[in-house]
Parts: structure tokens; C-alpha cells; sequence
């Protein structure tokens, strides 16, 4: 049976919430299979984030890893296509820690791309009525360490990838963009089901001029 590993993150920078945790949830809570779907929500920490993303690799075998965070600032449900190896954090993370300048992994590759097809799933969330495109950056935070950590644990012929999500309109900071909550759930079912479904990705030109 196809086994998918959806993760999460727990708030984060003083919010009282993280929209990607609560969506996961609620994927949870709605799914009907026919995959085995495990979800977790993981700490927005260094340290701990890898050592638990990798055991639960290890002890599940997922045959998907889709991990998912908050890009505050965002307006779109952006599919990642790229994790670098590096840890520079501008806040300290939830244990306190603030790696600059370090290796995800030390002796790893400088980078590895998503083996989700991004641009399915960018394309399969727009089609459902929900903004979303292919990002380049997922940043050097704990996001970033969390994608590098998922390509560099997953076994050869296993899609993995990682998905930054807006703030939830419930919840989002005066001014910032956002979607309701129920959106950001239902685009990451999408997600999920376009990464079980779509081995080949699309074509189509997309990429950023700056
Ligand atoms: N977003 C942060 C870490 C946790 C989260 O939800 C990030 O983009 O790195």
C-alpha cells in the first residue's frame, strides 16, 4: 500500500498559530484513502525537526513526503523546487538555537530539487481555485532544513518535497495576505493527491526573473 508522510510545523515567532499544522490536521481528520496517510506536526526547531522527520522515515517508509510550513508574507500556496544546504537563522528557533552559516548536513550536496512534480501541483491547486505557484527559495530556517532533510533521508524512487503555505485569514497579521484556513487545508489534499498521482511533471515554462 502507498504510505504518505505529511507533516507540518507547530507556531513559531510569537503566533499563536501555524496554518500549516492546523491544515495537516484537518487533512487527517477528512482523509479517505485509499493511501496510508500519516501526519505529524513538527517543532519549529533545528535539532529536533531532522531527528524527528528522519525517524519518522525510517519507522513509516513513506512512499510521499510532502512536509508543509507557514511563508508568512506570502500570498500563494507555493510548491518548493529547491533545499539548499544551509542553516541561517535570522530568529532564534523554538529551542532557542540559531545556526548561521552551517550545513544542513555536513559532506552533503550543496542542493537537492523536489522529486514531487512541482509544477503539477502548482498547476492542480490553481485549477481548483486557490492561488498558488512554484517557488524557488524555501528559504535557510528551519523549512529549508526540514525539505534538505526529506531528500537526503528518502530512498531512491521516493517523491519527496515541501509546500510554504500564506498565513490563514483567521489568523494573519493586519495587512498581510492571506487565505482562509479551510483553502490551505483543501489545497494540501491537493497537493498530496497530485504527488501520489503525477509521477512525470508538467513542462510548461515557469522559473522567476529575479
Ligand atoms: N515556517 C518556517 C519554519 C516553520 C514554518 O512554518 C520556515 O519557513 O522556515
Amino acid at each position: 500500500m502507498t504510505t504518505i508522510l505529511l507533516t507540518g510545523f507547530e507556531p513559531f515567532a510569537g503566533d499563536a498559530t501555524n496554518p500549516s499544522g492546523d491544515s495537516v490536521n484537518t487533512v487527517a481528520a477528512g482523509w479517505r484513502g485509499p493511501e496510508r496517510l500519516v501526519v505529524e506536526v513538527l517543532p519549529v526547531a533545528f535539532d529536533a525537526a531532522a531527528a524527528r522527520l528522519r525517524a519518522l522515515i525510517a519507522v513509516h517508509r513513506p512512499d510521499v513526503i510532502v512536509a508543509t510550513g507557514l511563508a508568512g508574507g506570502r500570498s500563494q500556496i507555493t510548491p518548493e523546487r529547491v533545499a539548499i544546504n544551509l542553516a541561517d537563522a535570522r530568529i532564534p528557533d523554538n529551542d532557542g538555537a540559531q545556526p548561521v552559516d552551517l550545513p544542513v548536513v555536513l559532506g552533503g550536496p550543496a542542493a537537492y530539487f523536489a522529486t514531487i512534480p512541482v509544477k503539477a501541483v502548482a498547476a492542480a491547486v490553481a485549477d481548483a481555485g486557490i492561488p498558488s505557484a512554484v517557488s524557488y527559495s524555501a528559504g535557510t530556517f528551519v523549512c529549508n532544513e526540514v525539505m534538505f532533510t526529506a531528500l537526503d533521508a528518502a530512498s531512491p524512487g521516493v517523491r519527496a518535497g515541501f509546500v510554504h503555505v500564506p498565513y490563514a485569514r483567521e489568523d494573519a497579521p493586519a495587512g498581510a495576505p492571506s487565505l482562509p484556513l479551510a483553502d490551505i487545508a483543501r489545497a494540501l489534499e491537493i497537493v498530496v493527491r497530485t504527488c501520489v498521482a503525477v509521477v512525470e511533471d508538467l513542462s510548461t515554462p515557469a522559473g522567476s526573473l529575479h
